[in-house]
């Protein structure tokens, strides 16, 4: 039988994280305002079909379904928040709308501001990535993402990024916005990729 969580929750934590209770805040630059009226989400690069959502096709339930994903968050400045519950659409979901190239393995998630991450394809199609608005229970606070932010618990939670906008898709990976200044390209919080020189 597994161990109940409370139980595991010290192997949950990577080396060289501490479990906060809070939520912190961290990101550069302002938070964005957001208007539903204009806001769009965009699909392009090595799509068959480029394509733009509006907020509300992304979030009624209509054309993707609604889930929840419960995960523990880790930032690579060292605190790591358990027993997150995020409720959004799943990555693999948005997928199955999408005519997405063979030759894309690689996608740049772009964000307002011109905040980017790299990401392989292949992690944004876990089944526990979201697109998400909601944070245990409620709307995300503008201050975590709202209205849209990605969600990718098995990464270090820069890749996690808020106010999505849009994603291409590439061939080859690219550094973004923070793998540019320094940070590891995948940034496993398991192995601690937290500096591009870390292995
Ligand atoms: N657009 C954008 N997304 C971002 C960031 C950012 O600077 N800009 N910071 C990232 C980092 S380093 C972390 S740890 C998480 C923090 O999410 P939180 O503020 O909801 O705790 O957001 C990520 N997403
Ligand atoms: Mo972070």
């Amino acid at each position: 039988m597994a161990l109940p969580r409370w139980l595991t929750r010290k192997a949950r934590v990577p080396a060289g994280q501490h479990v906060v209770s809070m939520f912190p805040v961290l990101h550069v630059g302002p938070v964005p305002p957001f208007d539903p009226a204009t806001w769009s989400f965009k699909v392009f690069g090595l799509v068959q079909e480029e394509k733009a959502f509006t907020y509300k096709e992304l979030t009624s339930g209509a054309l993707f379904p609604i889930s929840t994903v419960a995960a523990d968050f880790h930032c690579v400045t060292s605190w790591s928040r358990l027993d997150n519950v995020w409720g959004g659409i799943k990555f693999v979901d948005l997928l199955d709308h999408l005519d997405v190239s063979p030759k894309a393995h690689y996608v740049m998630v772009h964000c307002e501001y011109g905040y980017t991450t790299n990401l392989p394809l292949a992690d944004l199609k876990r089944p526990e990535t979201l697109l998400a608005w909601q944070h245990n229970g409620s709307n995300l606070d503008p201050d975590h993402g709202y209205p849209l932010r990605l969600v990718v618990p098995h990464l270090y939670g820069w890749k996690s990024a808020k106010w999505l906008r849009g994603l291409e898709f590439m061939a080859a990976n690219e550094p973004g916005y923070w793998e540019q200044r320094g940070y590891h390209p995948y940034g496993d919080p398991w192995r601690q990729q937290r500096y591009s020189w870390d292995g």
